[in-house]
């Protein structure tokens, strides 16, 4: 086992990973930018380095001053938390090179997935089906024609090194192709540095259900069910629940086992997240995250196990040490992203904590870098702290959530608080009815 891990990120994700290492006995190195010298995740590790100015390209994402502090501060491997280097090859490369243990998969699978085509077709060849579409990145309007007539329209142009929703552009019929098609590979070539696009059948009101696994270095694979993270705002998720209001047990196990048996078949290690749309009672794979996800923690609650931990011990070498058949799931969990933002506008909001309290009692768990007296920066993502509640049932979860909501004092910025007090009195969230639509027509008030 390790005796000391660099954790090459900030803010909660720094916080989650050192709770753990503690918990193992692991030294903990913390990396910081200048802005970040105040931070807590500074204040709580064994040791910092500071590794650059406040711009992440400079700091969080400087793999050379990274490198260097692992090596002067004598780690033995890297945890990337979720982010920044987390889905870099190259990095995971170096720190290997290094004789240091990335903690995530091997670079050839974070490669391999990282191209969503080929992760598409690598998946597709071992029994995962996904989403009807172009096997092969589009170029011209002429091949984007054949494709969209083999499954037919609406379709979806996506980025091929992309994710995550940048850069799509539905075509609704063939008159618009040819220039829905340059739009896109014009804004992919700009966001990721390469242009290649490819084309998906658009499914028009989908749900996103994601599947957690774990991977040792023996070969056991195993899930730890479903989160579904329908509720997104512009292709960032706002709340998250395990396991989902749409699914049934038996849905639940016909998933999984098609998904860790692919895992298996391709030498996957590690924690990994397979996405998926789910739309009329069938699964349709559209993207596989090699990282440790924000979510994580509703995942953790219903099965009891400390995702982290397990993601150390395997790049340890170590073997899960359970079977699927000894995971249970036990109630729900829900995850509200607390952003420091406006709550209508969603314009961010840095400045200084002037007080803060957090909720507790049976079932709620904060994961945060926040205290009373921090400045959060503009520099970074806006999330500050994440309220995940556990309960026996989903409609136990949402009461408890709405009053672990009230407890939460944040004073000083603006944060996406209320926003959330208001989607937990919905009828519609309670019926978990909804679709990957309904929320952007939620906050814009159209409904
Ligand atoms: C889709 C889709 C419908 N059809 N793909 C968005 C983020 C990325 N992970 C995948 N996303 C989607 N892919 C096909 N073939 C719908 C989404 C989607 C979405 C699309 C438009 C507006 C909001 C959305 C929210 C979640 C997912």
């Amino acid at each position: 086992m390790f005796q000391k891990i660099l954790i090459a990120n900030r803010g909660e994700v720094a916080l989650r990973v050192q709770r753990t290492c503690r918990e193992l006995g692991i030294r903990t190195v913390a990396v910081h930018s200048t802005a970040d010298a105040e931070a807590m995740h500074v204040r709580l590790a064994d040791e910092s380095v500071c590794i650059g100015p406040p711009p992440a390209r400079d700091s969080y994402l400087n793999m050379a001053a990274i490198l260097s502090a692992a090596i002067i501060t004598g780690s033995d491997a890297i945890h990337p938390g979720y982010g920044f280097l987390s889905e870099n090859a190259e990095f995971a490369e170096m720190v290997a090179a290094h004789d240091l243990t990335f903690i995530g998969p091997a670079p050839q699978h974070i490669r391999m997935m990282g191209d969503k085509i080929e992760a598409k077709r690598v998946m597709a060849a071992h029994g995962v089906l996904p989403v009807p579409g172009s096997s092969r990145a589009i170029t011209d309007a002429r091949a984007a024609e054949a494709a969209a007539g083999q499954f037919g329209y609406p379709v979806l142009i996506k980025a091929a090194a992309g994710g995550g929703g940048r850069g799509m552009q539905v075509v609704q019929g063939p008159r618009e192709l040819a220039e829905r098609l340059a739009l896109a590979r014009a804004e992919a070539g700009a966001a990721f540095g390469d242009d290649a696009v490819y084309l998906e059948k658009y499914l028009d009101r989908p749900r996103h259900i994601e599947l957690q696994v774990l991977a040792d270095a023996a070969g056991n694979v195993v899930h730890l069910g479903e989160r579904d993270c329908t509720l997104q705002r512009r292709h960032q998720k706002l709340l998250e629940e395990a396991g989902s209001p749409a699914l049934a047990p038996a849905e639940r196990e016909r998933l999984g086992t098609l998904a860790t048996s692919a895992l298996a078949a391709i030498g996957y290690r590690n924690a990994g997240t397979l996405e998926f749309l789910y739309q009329d009672g069938e699964f349709a794979f559209i993207e596989m995250n090699t990282r440790l996800q924000v979510e994580h923690p509703v995942t953790e609650m219903i099965t009891g196990i400390d995702l982290v931990r397990e993601q150390i011990r395997i790049a340890a070498g170590e073997p899960l040490g359970y079977r699927q058949a000894d995971i249970r799931f036990d109630g729900h969990a829900i995850e509200c992203r607390i952003n420091a933002e406006n709550p209508i506008s969603f314009v961010p909001s840095p400045g200084r904590i002037l007080a803060y309290h957090s909720p507790g009692g049976l079932g709620v768990r904060v994961d945060s870098a926040l205290y009373a007296g921090l400045v959060v920066t503009p520099f970074y993502d806006s999330l500050v702290a994440k309220l995940i509640v556990h309960a026996r049932s989903r409609a136990e979860a949402i009461a408890r959530l709405a009053r672990a909501i009230d407890e939460f004092a944040i004073i000083g910025i603006e944060t996406t608080l209320p926003l959330f007090r208001k989607i937990v009195d919905v009828p519609e969230f309670a019926s978990g009815t909804y679709n990957v639509h309904w929320l952007e027509r939620f906050v814009t008030g159209t409904i």
